[in-house]
């Protein structure tokens, strides 16, 4: 019998907050294999506040899904057949094949998963994307070392919470900034964070930031833009690092956005900004991995996922994102 492949595909460009209506599902036969190729399930699927910018139709580092294309995404999920000698029936592998229920790859770009104590969808999390994002931009932006203080933005996600666990590793004094009671009890009391302020319902973050943070901020690393990097700004120490890793606050703005207007702080205090993307540090993955991989193992570093059940279901992830739904990092089971 036939394998019925699903997959979500662009059905429309948002103007504005996302919405289900921009995504729709499909069905297709799942083909026979040429040599040289794989095929797999899909167990997980990441859903990444990327993916926004992947449907609009703008040029960045990487094309734009295309009205009627499959969204890009990377799903986890064991090999069904293959005739590929590098992958056998069995093997756990991920690849940012979209988002799809089976994928049929010739090999290239697919990382082989090895089998291990934790489970397989931290490869799309803390010891993924998410998790390198962090340790880079923490480590090799910021420059963050011991007695530093460090803020971070978007505290309670896949990236922020490693974020600041690998900063209190570090020895460093660690605050976050998250949008919810519950989110910065979970960095305070069970990730180590040394303080955490409510974006919503702080009354002025930068008052209660210098409160936390007496002696400056030498490292801030930027998960959300906007306000909150504004409230950020007049506490930078002497020669400060600011990472620019993600300006999630504006990725569905539909007004061209001013600013920032405040950077004279970045004179005074000779701070250096910088904007990354983890793909720049491909060659040095594998530096990474194994002290990451050790910190997950050993508990230094804890994880949480949000997981919403069935590939129907990933737009509802999706723009969960925008909303704060998640708590750690967001996923899809799909089977
Ligand atoms: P995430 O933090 O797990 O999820 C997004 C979170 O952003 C939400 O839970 C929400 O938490 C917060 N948020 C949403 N709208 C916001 C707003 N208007 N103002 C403030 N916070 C808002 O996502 P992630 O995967 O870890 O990614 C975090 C950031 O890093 C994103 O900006 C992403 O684009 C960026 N990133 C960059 C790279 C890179 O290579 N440069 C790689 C990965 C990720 P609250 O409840 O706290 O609002
Ligand atoms: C991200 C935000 C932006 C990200 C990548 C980008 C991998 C790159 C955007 C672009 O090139 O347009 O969270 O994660």
């Amino acid at each position: 019998m036939a394998t019925i492949n699903q997959k979500i595909v662009l059905a429309s460009r948002p103007v504005g907050m996302v919405s289900e209506s921009n995504f729709r599902l499909v069905e297709e036969e799942v083909r026979e294999l040429n040599e040289g190729e794989v095929l797999f399930r899909a167990q997980y699927l990441s859903v990444d506040p990327y993916m926004r910018g992947r449907m609009n139709d703008t040029k960045s580092y990487a094309d734009p899904v295309g009205i009627g294309e499959v969204m890009t995404g990377e799903i986890i999920g064991p090999v069904e057949s293959s005739k590929n000698p590098r992958y056998k029936e069995g093997d756990i592998v991920a690849g940012r094949v979209g988002w799809q229920k089976y994928a049929i790859s010739d090999g290239k770009g697919l990382r082989k998963i090895k089998p291990s104590s934790v489970p397989i969808s931290t490869s799309l999390g803390v010891l993924g994307m998410p998790g390198l994002t962090a340790y880079f931009g923490l480590l090799d932006v910021c420059q963050a070392k011991e007695g530093d203080t460090v803020v971070v933005s978007g505290a309670a996600g896949a990236v922020g919470s490693v974020v600041g666990q690998i900063a209190k590793i570090k020895g460093c004094r660690v605050v976050g900034i998250a949008g919810s009671d519950d989110k910065l009890n979970w960095i305070t009391e069970e990730l180590g964070f040394d303080a955490g302020i409510n974006y919503k319902t702080s009354e002025n973050i930068t008052e209660e930031l210098k409160n936390h943070c007496p002696q400056g901020v030498n490292c801030y690393f930027d998960n959300v833009g906007g306000p909150i990097t504004d409230a950020v700004f007049p506490l930078l120490a002497l020669n400060s690092h600011i990472a620019i890793c993600g300006q999630i606050s504006m990725y569905n703005s539909e007004k061209g956005e001013k600013g920032p207007r405040l950077l004279w702080n970045l004179i005074v205090k000779r701070a250096t900004i910088q904007g990354f993307l983890v793909f720049d540090y491909f060659d040095r993955f594998s530096e990474a991995m194994p002290e990451l991989t050790e910190w997950v193992a050993s508990g230094k570093i804890k994880y949480r996922e949000n997981v919403i059940d069935g590939l129907e279901n990933a737009p509802r992830a999706f723009i969960g994102l925008f909303k704060g739904e998640n708590t750690g990092k967001q996923l899809v089971r799909i089977s």
